[in-house]
C-alpha cells in the first residue's frame, strides 16, 4: 500500500522534458489566443511552472498526503491572483498534466495522481484567495514588529536595528525578539511577496537586515551555564531557507548546549561525516519546502544505517512538517517541534528519559 505510493510518486519525479512539451502543446490546442500571446520567455515559464507543479504532486504522494498538494494549490491561487493568468487556465493545465499522466502511468498508479489531482483542483476551486497577516491582534509584540516590518519595507534597517536594540535595554527578552518579532516578520514579508505588494529585492533586503540584526543580538545569547549537550542543526541538500534553522541552532546555544549549525543547502554526504565527527546528541533537520521532504527522509534513513550513530535522537521541523500532521512519523524521525523553544523542550525530554 505504501510501496504504491512511493513508486508513484518517484516515477513522477523522474519525468523527462518531453511530457512537459507535450502539455504546453495540448493547452495551446484548447487555447489558441494562448499561443499568440507567449513568447520564448512566457513558454519557458509555463514549462517551469509545470515541472514546479509535478514536484509537489510527487512529494504529496510519496508521502500520501493530500494535504500537502492542496497547500500548494491554495498557495498558487493567491500568487496567481494578482498576475496576468487565470484560474482556468490554471485548472486546464492540471486536467492536462492529470491525463498526460494517465497516458504514461500504470493504470494502478494513474488511479492514485488523478485521485490527488481531482480533490486538489476541488480545493482550489473552493479556496478564496486570501491570506490573512501574520502579525495577530494575539502577539504581545504585535506593535514591535509591525514598526520593525514597516521601516524595513521603507528600506530603513538603521532605524529597525535602533528599534531592537531599544527593545534589548527594556529587556524584551531574546527568546520573545526571535519568535514574536523576526520570526512573524518574516512570515509576514513572504505574505507581502506573495500577495505582489512588495519586490523580491525589498524581501531580500528585509531577510539580509533581519540575519544582521539577529547577529547584533550575539553578545545575548551566550549567557547561560553550559550543559554537556550537543547539537547539530542544518538544512537540507537544495533548502535555501536558512533563517529557522538558525533560530533553532541560537535558541538551543541560549540554553547551554553546544550547537553547530551548518546552515542552508548541505550535502547529505557532509553532514553524515560531520555527524560522525562532532556525535552529537540531537541532530536537528530543517527543510521549508515540500519538495525537500524526500531529502530529508533520506538523511534519515542514511543516520540510522550506521551503528556508531543508533543514539542519536532525530528532530525534523519546518512548514511540510507544520501543515502534515504526524508526517515526521512517517519519515521515521525521532520528533517534530513548531518552533526553536518547543525544539529545545523536547530534546531534553528525550535526554531526560
Ligand atoms: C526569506 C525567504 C527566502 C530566502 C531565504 C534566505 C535565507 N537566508 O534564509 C530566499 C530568497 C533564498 C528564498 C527562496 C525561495 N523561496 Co522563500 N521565503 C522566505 C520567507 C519570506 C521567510 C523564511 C523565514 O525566514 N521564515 C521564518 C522562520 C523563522 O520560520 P520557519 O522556517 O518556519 O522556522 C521555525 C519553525 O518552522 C521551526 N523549525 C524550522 N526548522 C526546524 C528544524 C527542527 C529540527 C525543528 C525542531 C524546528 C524547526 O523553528 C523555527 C524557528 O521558530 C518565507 C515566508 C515564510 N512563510 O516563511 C518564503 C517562502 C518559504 N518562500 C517561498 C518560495 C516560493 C521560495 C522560492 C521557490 C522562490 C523562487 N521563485 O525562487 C525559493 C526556493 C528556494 C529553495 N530551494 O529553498 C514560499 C514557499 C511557498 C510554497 N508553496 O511552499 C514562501 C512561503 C513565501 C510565500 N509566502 O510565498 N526564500
Amino acid at each position: 500500500m505504501v510501496e504504491i505510493y512511493k513508486e508513484t510518486g518517484r516515477m513522477i519525479k523522474d519525468i523527462d522534458d518531453s511530457f512537459f512539451n507535450a502539455i504546453l502543446q495540448k493547452q495551446f490546442e484548447y487555447q489558441p489566443e494562448l499561443k499568440e500571446r507567449y513568447n520564448s520567455k512566457q513558454i519557458q515559464k509555463y514549462i517551469d511552472d509545470t515541472k514546479y507543479h509535478l514536484s509537489y504532486l510527487s512529494e504529496a504522494i510519496t508521502n500520501n498526503r493530500q494535504v500537502l498538494f492542496n497547500e500548494y494549490l491554495a498557495w498558487i491561487k493567491i500568487y496567481f491572483n494578482g498576475l496576468p493568468v487565470t484560474d482556468d487556465e490554471i485548472i486546464l493545465n492540471f486536467l492536462l498534466v492529470r491525463d498526460g499522466l494517465k497516458e504514461i502511468l500504470p493504470n494502478e498508479m494513474s488511479n492514485i495522481s488523478s485521485k490527488f489531482i481531482n480533490t486538489g483542483i476541488e480545493y482550489y476551486k473552493s479556496k478564496p484567495p486570501l491570506l490573512p497577516s501574520f502579525i495577530t491582534d494575539e502577539n504581545p509584540f504585535k506593535e514591535l514588529a509591525q514598526n520593525y516590518l514597516s521601516f524595513l519595507v521603507n528600506g530603513d534597517k538603521n532605524s529597525a536595528h535602533q528599534l531592537i536594540m531599544k527593545s534589548v535595554e527594556n529587556k524584551t527578552s531574546i527568546k520573545d525578539l526571535y519568535l514574536n518579532v523576526f520570526q512573524v516578520t518574516q512570515k509576514e514579508t513572504g505574505r507581502l511577496w506573495q500577495l505582489s505588494r512588495i519586490t523580491v529585492a525589498q524581501e531580500h533586503f528585509i531577510t539580509a537586515a533581519t540575519q544582521l540584526i539577529m547577529a547584533q543580538l550575539y553578545p545575548y545569547l551566550f549567557t547561560t551555564e553550559l550543559k554537556n549537550y550537543k547539537v547539530i542543526v542544518s538544512c537540507v541538500e537544495g533548502e535555501l531557507h536558512e533563517i529557522g534553522a538558525r533560530m533553532v541552532a541560537d535558541i538551543f546555544e541560549m540554553e547551554g548546549w553546544n550547537s553547530y549549525y551548518f546552515g542552508a543547502n548541505t550535502s547529505i554526504d557532509n553532514l553524515i561525516d560531520n555527524i560522525k565527527k562532532h556525535q552529537p546528541n540531537i541532530v536537528a533537520i530543517s527543510a521549508t519546502m515540500i519538495f525537500n521532504i524526500s531529502t530529508v527522509s533520506k538523511i534519515i534513513q542514511t543516520i540510522r544505517k550506521f551503528d556508531s550513530l543508533k543514539k542519536i535522537k532525530i528532530l525534523v521541523g519546518g512548514y511540510p512538517f507544520l501543515i502534515a500532521e504526524d508526517l515526521w512519523k512517517d519519515i521515521g524521525a525521532d520528533g517534530f517541534a513548531s518552533d526553536a523553544l518547543a525544539a529545545v523542550e523536547i530534546a531534553e525530554r528525550f535526554l531526560n528519559q
